[in-house]
């Protein structure tokens, strides 16, 4: 018996003293100490030794226990402290290192230019209104005085989603629907995305952004919209910056005229920015044409008005001074905050 004991004894220190994890040191505990574990069966077998033994077994039994225990108490706090060490080691935290910087993004040059637009419009009255991309042909061209075989529609410029819907290749349709909506008078900008079908590069792309602007009310004349195109021209460019009306054509509008502004580089005397013409082209504008109102449901002898389209991207590379479109459409942050 004693024999037993000191063999079992030996055998779970040699264990104890070669396990490596925690788990392991519990699965020894349960195999010496548990309840069907070898040392409680030895106390199992104690009804086959001399009574005048017993205790002395007992005993032997109780002092093996003992020194297990102290084993796998000793051999769990070496354990757990090397784990920790390991730990804090893999987490070491170098405070020295520089911090992180926090980075912050910025507007982009297109949605600078759109809510300085804004703001100069809404001063004077007008409401903002958007619509959608994808667009009836008859809202993007119809209701615009753009009939079939017009070469406003050739497939060479427009992205057709069926023979009926095209991806909108200006915001005017979202006037159409205002106008249609029959709520006078009407003062209101739409800014928005348009495609056309153009290869890239340097100053066009198959997307950009226009802001398209409408007035209609009774009495409305041509020098309504001279005096807001002047003043808007004013606030943006500043308030030295004349301008200069071109006779034009669009469909939408009769008369229609092209408006230049007196370049704000060399004040109009000419130079690399104006080509030395003095001046720069800004934007289309004209009185309502009568046909766009009878399709838009406005009677063209009580009301007129005037619209006009401005290019965003224009405005953005005019203003910042970028030579290139594309530079707008890369996203470079390096880029984007220089503005
Ligand atoms: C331009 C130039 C001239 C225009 C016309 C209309 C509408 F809906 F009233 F017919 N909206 N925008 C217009 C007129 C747009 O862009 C260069």
């Amino acid at each position: 018996m004693k024999e037993r004991l000191e063999k079992i004894k030996e055998e779970a220190l040699k264990q104890i003293e070669s396990s490596e994890a925690l788990d392991k040191l519990n699965d020894i505990r349960v195999a010496y100490l548990g309840k069907k574990g070898e040392l409680t069966s030895v106390l199992k077998g104690m009804k086959d030794v001399a009574p005048e033994d017993r205790p002395k077994v007992g005993q032997m039994v109780n002092e093996a226990r003992e020194i297990i225990e102290a084993k796998l108490e000793e051999t769990r706090q070496a354990l757990a402290r090397k784990a920790r060490e390991a730990q804090m080691k893999a987490e070491i935290i170098d405070v020295t290192l520089p911090a992180r910087k926090a980075n912050v993004g910025h507007s982009h040059p297109n949605t600078v230019a759109l809510e300085e637009l804004e703001r100069i419009f809404v001063g004077m009255g007008y409401e903002v209104v958007e619509g959608p991309e994808i667009e009836y042909d008859e809202y993007n061209f119809t209701k615009l005085n753009i009939p079939e075989g017009h070469p406003a529609k050739d497939e060479q410029d427009t992205f057709y989603i069926n023979k009926d819907i095209v991806l909108r290749t200006q915001t005017s349709p979202v006037q159409a629907r205002t106008m249609e909506k029959g709520k006078l008078p009407i003062r209101m900008i739409s800014p928005g995305r348009v495609f056309r079908s153009d290869e890239v590069d340097a100053t066009h792309s198959p997307s950009f952004h226009q802001v398209e602007g409408l007035v209609i009310d009774k009495n409305i004349t041509f020098a309504d919209l001279k005096g807001t195109l002047a003043e808007f021209a004013k606030e943006l460019f500043g308030e030295d910056t004349k301008v200069k009306f071109r006779p034009h054509h669009f469909p939408f509008t009769e008369p229609s005229a092209e408006m230049d502004v007196s370049c704000f580089k060399c004040g109009g005397k000419g130079c690399r920015f104006c080509k030395g013409t003095g001046w720069i082209e800004i934007l289309g504008c004209g009185m309502v044409h009568p046909h766009v109102f009878e399709m838009c449901g406005i009677d063209p002898e009580v009301y007129t008005g005037f619209a006009f389209g401005v290019g965003l991207e224009r405005i953005a590379l005019l203003k910042y001074e970028i030579d290139d479109m594309r530079l707008l459409y890369e996203n470079d942050v390096r880029f984007l905050k220089q503005f």
